[in-house]
């Protein structure tokens, strides 16, 4: 009788857990804001079935992970986070080609990443890099409004800045590779020599700075602008910059890893990713990047990029392994050792 009892419940049982495992499932690594992660993953789940696992992780940490899984992978999907990695990430032969029946859909700048890696990476959102800084306390303290990148090494900004690590966070990656193209390798470094005297701390997240500022602990955080305005937005008193000598920009990415063990879902998390009425759900958590299908709807908080002097940022360049560990390690090097 108890036996029957047993079976009994655990036929119940399966029988509530089937709906959810019915579809398969799926390990997702997430480098966007966590609660846009969470979105995705909870529409996800209800429009396929597909149980999702999904840890949230910086760009460069995310990367490193995959790298250090890479003769037993553990994850599936790596949605999100700036494009330089994912790149690189092709490169080392971490991910592998998928070609969505969306892709027709979307605008050249994110096919450009698949075609540069037999299909292994694709580009889903695009945003601009710049500063946002906390208006109560620059006022308080009686500072200039920071206008350029170069206003950024004024010696009244010291300590009030904050960015990221570039070895963890894309965003800062982004940063650097964007003072050596806009000011060259020499200059490029100058630039960061003298802005770490204004720096008073390295985060691992690159959004972390701007929320920082947000509540009143730091005054100015470099982050891409779309980050910025969603502090704005919330009714925190931080104002966006689009800095006045032209800035970098990232075409936020996704890849499929190599010997992923749910390929199918993976597959289908690609498709869903890139549809335009999931991607335009984005600004319902004030995740303001532009989408990369053309169909969604581009949020009006987003920075209007056509007004922006954005840099023919070179991704193919600076998202190559030999450019990318280079640049990373000359900042190890000769700026975070350097003295405050
Ligand atoms: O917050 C959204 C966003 O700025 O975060 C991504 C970023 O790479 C993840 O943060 P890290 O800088 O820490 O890597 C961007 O792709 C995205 O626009």
């Amino acid at each position: 009788m108890r036996i029957i009892r047993v079976a009994m419940v655990s036929l119940l049982l399966l029988m509530i857990a089937l709906p959810v495992y019915a579809g398969g499932r799926l390990t997702l690594y997430c480098s966007p804001q966590i609660d846009w992660c969470e979105l995705m993953v909870n529409e996800f789940e209800q429009r396929t079935g597909i149980k999702v696992r999904m840890t949230r992780k910086s760009s460069g940490e995310t990367l490193a992970q995959i790298r250090a899984e890479k003769s037993n992978p553990k994850g599936d999907v790596w949605w999100g986070g700036t494009g330089d990695p994912h790149l690189q990430a092709a490169e080392e032969g971490l991910t592998q080609a998928y070609t969505s029946s969306k892709f027709s859909e979307l605008n050249d700048w994110a096919k450009t990443p698949h075609k540069a890696t037999g299909g292994k990476t694709v580009g889903i959102y695009m945003g601009g890099l710049g500063f946002g800084f906390n208006t109560e306390l620059l006022a308080k303290k009686g500072l200039p409004e920071p206008k350029c990148w170069k206003d950024l090494l004024h010696t009244a900004y010291k300590g009030e800045i904050q960015m990221a690590n570039p070895n963890t966070s894309g965003t800062a990656y982004t940063t650097l590779a964007t003072m050596v193209q806009l000011f060259g390798e020499d200059g490029g470094f100058d630039y960061m020599k003298s802005l770490h005297r204004n720096i008073n701390q390295y985060t691992k997240s690159g959004s972390a700075p701007i929320k920082s500022a947000a509540r009143g602990e730091n005054t100015i955080g470099i982050v891409f602008m779309h980050d910025a305005v969603k502090q704005g937005v919330k009714g925190m008193p931080i104002q966006t910059v689009a800095p006045c000598e032209g800035t970098g920009y990232e075409i936020g990415s996704m890849s499929i890893i190599k010997g992923a063990r749910n390929l199918d879902s993976a597959k289908k998390w690609v498709d869903f990713a890139l549809t335009a009425d999931v991607q335009s759900m984005a600004a319902s958590v004030k995740s303001y990047q532009v989408p990369s299908n053309k169909n969604a709807s581009v949020p009006k908080e987003a920075p209007d990029v056509s007004s922006i002097k954005l840099i023919d940022y070179d991704h193919a360049k600076y998202g190559s392994k030999a450019v990318r560990t280079g640049l990373l390690a000359k900042w190890d090097r000769d700026v975070k050792v350097l003295p405050r």
